[in-house]
């Protein structure tokens, strides 16, 4: 079977961006590096039997400003490929582009198999019923998707497949549920093969350097259940922590990235695995630089952790601040209080880490609400600040508390940089100054700074 596995290129909407005064828009980051993950471990398991192909459009629309737009690239890669199969992975800001790729694809071969999956397939599946998609699949997939293909290469009926999605012009139908794999997905022990997306690898890099990083997952999930964030609803708030020696082995087999960013939800949840995991980073001498998610409780818990791990490569941390009122931080359920905000950012500083710390701005505030929150940020700033809107992601509990208040249900706007409820400014009036906000920072650096990279 000849089967394309797409990653749809970035939803452009960004009203931050838009309306951020001059000298603040450098710092406002409009796009991630980055492999798409998902798709790279699904082409692993078919590739020894079939024909993949990994195509990254945001790596591709980076590489080539003058690319075609989606529709002709779609058509461009249907005729160069003539795929059985096209899947593509959702976020939910890449819901439109993603469908119109099915669309353009259906257009061009009736018989070709669309199935759609990742986080927003698995938690909106309801938003996909569409004359030109077949499947979606739901949760995590690999051995599904590895049935799929099977099944279509045999000609057998994909009804048998459990824990999948057929689409219809009658809607959604659902064949026999079957338990989540998440909680085997590390002990299939694969590897995602960078090779497949090595056309982009210039792509995947931190700005302005010239040093191309990748993605390693050394866990899925998060124990906690923060009202507004929707990767835990996704396995339904479990936690998995893969081993340390097959983290090890991916680390040692990413021989051309010097800049290793864990694309986990929440690195830290164990201290005393990733003291080991950096205890076999040290006895393997690997000398690499790491990013990672670390919350503002975890690393005030643990401060001797993040100096070993600062020792040791730890250049930059995404931290969730989130709010300076402990009543905010109580209604997104954050377990962890204002106090801690300016201890995290002591230690990642006197540490040397560049922390991308993100605040999100709630709709309803006010000129007050923004005058007392620039205060806060101007006195504990942090060097790759980040301020972003509070938007209730499908599927987030938030999501479900503020439904019915949502004004704009363009998918495009779910990225964190539109306000999809109605703000008490004038709307514009917020955007600029969340845009204001990207100013307060500490020093003038808006890359992570990796200079020193010994090798
Ligand atoms: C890697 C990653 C990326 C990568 C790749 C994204 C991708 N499409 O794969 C990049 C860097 C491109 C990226 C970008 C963004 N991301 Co991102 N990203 C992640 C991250 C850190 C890990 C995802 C991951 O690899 N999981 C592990 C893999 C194995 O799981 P998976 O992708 O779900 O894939 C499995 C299944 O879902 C399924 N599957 C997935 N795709 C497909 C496709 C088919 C056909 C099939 C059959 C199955 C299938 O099979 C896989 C194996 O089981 C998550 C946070 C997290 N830790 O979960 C955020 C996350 C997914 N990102 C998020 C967001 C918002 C963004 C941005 C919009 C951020 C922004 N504001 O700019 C940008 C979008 C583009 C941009 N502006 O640059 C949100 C999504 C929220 C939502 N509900 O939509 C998350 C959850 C983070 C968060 N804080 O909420 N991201
Ligand atoms: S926001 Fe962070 S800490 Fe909260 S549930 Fe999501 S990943 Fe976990």
């Amino acid at each position: 079977m000849k089967v394309l596995l797409i990653s749809p290129p970035r939803s452009p909407e960004n009203k931050i961006y838009d309306y951020a005064p001059e000298d603040a828009k450098k710092f406002i980051h409009r796009k991630l590096i980055g492999p798409p993950l998902g798709i790279m471990y699904l082409a692993e398991v078919i590739k020894h039997d079939h024909d993949v192909t990994v195509y990254d459009m945001k790596g591709q629309y980076d590489l080539d400003q003058n690319a075609p737009e989606l529709p002709i690239l779609t058509e461009q890669l249907m005729k160069k490929y003539t795929p059985d199969i096209v899947g593509v992975t959702f976020l939910a800001s890449e819901f439109n582009l993603g469908m119109k790729i099915f669309e353009v694809a259906k257009k061009m071969d009736p018989d070709v198999l669309t199935v759609a999956g990742g986080i927003h397939a698995t938690l909106c599946p309801e938003d996909f019923v569409a004359p030109y998609l077949d499947i979606i699949c739901y949760g995590e997939s690999v051995d599904k998707f590895k049935s799929i293909v099977e099944a279509r290469k045999k000609n057998k009926n994909l009804k048998d497949i459990p824990g999948i999605i057929l689409v219809s012009h009658k809607g959604l139908e659902y064949t026999k549920k079957i338990p989540s794999t998440w909680s085997t997905f590390f002990s299939k022990k694969m590897l995602p093969d960078r090779t497949l997306i090595e056309t982009w690898y210039p792509t995947y890099r931190v700005p302005v350097h010239p040093i191309p990083a990748t993605y390693v997952l050394s866990s899925l999930g998060c124990p906690y259940q923060c009202s507004f964030c929707s990767i835990w609803p996704q396995i339904n708030g479990c936690y998995y922590q893969r081993d340390i020696e097959s983290i090890i082995t991916e680390i040692k087999s990413c021989d051309d990235y010097l800049v290793i960013r864990f694309a986990d939800a929440n690195t830290i949840v164990n201290p005393d695995i990733i003291d080991k995991l950096f205890d076999r980073i040290i006895e393997e001498e690997i000398h690499k630089h790491y990013v990672m998610d670390i919350r503002v409780d975890t690393a005030v818990n643990n401060p001797d952790l993040i100096k070993k791990l600062a020792d040791n490569g730890l250049k930059a941390v995404i931290c969730g601040l989130e709010s300076f009122r402990e009543k905010e931080l109580k209604n997104y359920n954050k377990n962890s209080g204002v106090n801690l905000i300016p201890e995290a950012i002591k230690i990642f500083h006197d540490n040397g880490i560049h922390l991308r710390g993100n605040y999100v701005i709630p709709p309803d505030y006010d000129e007050d609400d923004f005058d007392q929150f620039t205060e806060f940020a101007s006195k504990y700033k942090v060097a790759l600040a980040g301020y972003t809107i509070l938007t209730p992601m499908p599927g987030s509990i938030f999501y479900n508390q503020v439904k019915n208040q949502i004004v704009d249900h363009d998918h495009a706007k779910y990225n964190f940089f539109n306000s999809v409820l109605k703000t008490k400014l004038p709307l514009e009036k917020y955007y600029e100054k969340i845009g204001a906000l990207w100013k307060i920072k500490l020093g003038g650096t808006e890359t992570i700074d990796i200079s020193d990279v010994k090798d």
